[in-house]
């Protein structure tokens, strides 16, 4: 027997949605291969980091940092999203009680990973160290303050919608801050870039707006309806921005750094890349 719910009470949509079979296993299936994903390229990024010159191995690392702490949450949203529903009448149904979903960890999950992945601009890009720190801080203070005025915003999202799109404005207001703060690094790693590098700090800052902006969709989606493709959809989002901002970024600036350690003379770099002078002399050497 499912009790009626109090809509502001619980949070989160995905609360007050009956799920058809169909619906259910897809919001499983995003999540499982969002987890699974960032655990797996753990191993990625730790291996990766072996090939770069020491000063550039820190990014990579940084990456697999944030891979488990995002796995974990990655994974805590899948058990609490098969915690919450059970199959009655042929249909998946909120439980009456034990437990709620939630986004809200997610949240908490960016206050380590966000400053995490912004820092790693500035080492990537080779920053000078006072600079790299002062810039790194200055990206950290807008983006904590947008991740928990939105984290306080989402429980408006179950009917509440000036409490979400209060609170949302106010974050994107935050969110415009941040995105001048990385458009100066950006900006500090052109310049910095080598002659052969220099599209690369463009395509990330493009990558960045991309990825970094399915976010405030998923914020604002509930308000299209308490429905199971709603649902659905938003948990898609989610893992495609997920997927993008952290692996995939993570991916494009090893590559970005390992080219970087290539042509600033670092051998097993020249090798693993094997394009540069340097690196098919050394293979040559070597006889493979
Ligand atoms: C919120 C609230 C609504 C307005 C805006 C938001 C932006 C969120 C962003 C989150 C990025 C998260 C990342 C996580 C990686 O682990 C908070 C949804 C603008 C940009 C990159």
């Amino acid at each position: 027997m499912i009790a009626p719910v109090d809509a502001n009470a619980v949070g989160n949509i995905e609360n007050l949605v009956t799920l058809t079979a169909g619906q259910y296993t897809s919001g499983s299936l995003i999540l499982m291969v969002s987890y699974g994903a960032h655990f797996a390229f753990i191993l990625y990024f730790l291996m990766t980091s072996m090939q770069l010159a020491p000063r550039y191995r820190v990014v990579p690392i940084i990456s697999a940092v944030v891979m488990a702490s995002a796995g974990l949450s990655l994974l805590r949203e899948f058990t609490t999203w098969q915690e919450t529903y059970q199959f009655v009448g042929g249909m998946y149904q909120p439980v009456a009680e034990g437990e709620t979903f939630t986004n809200a960890y997610r949240y908490g999950n960016w206050t380590i990973t966000v400053p995490l992945l912004l820092t790693q601009l500035p080492i990537a890009f080779a920053l000078a160290r006072p600079d790299l720190h002062k810039r790194a801080f200055r990206m950290a203070i807008p983006a904590l303050l947008m991740i928990w005025t939105g984290l306080y915003g989402q429980f408006g999202e179950t009917g509440d919608w000036s409490r979400l799109n209060v609170w949302g404005v106010i974050s994107t207001v935050f969110f415009v801050w941040l995105i001048i703060e990385v458009r100066g690094v950006i900006t500090a790693g052109i310049a910095n870039s080598p002659a052969e590098l220099k599209a690369w700090p463009k395509n990330i800052w493009w990558f960045f707006l991309a990825t970094w902006g399915l976010y405030p969709i998923a914020y604002a989606l509930p308000q299209l309806g308490f429905t199971g493709d709603v649902v659905v959809v938003r948990q898609l989002l989610f893992s495609i921005a997920d997927i993008s901002s952290k692996l995939i970024y993570g991916v494009i600036l090893s590559r970005y750094v390992l080219r970087r350690s290539a042509l600033e003379g670092y051998l097993p770099s020249a090798e693993a890349l094997s394009t540069t002078p340097a690196g098919s002399t050394a293979a040559s050497i070597r006889g493979d």
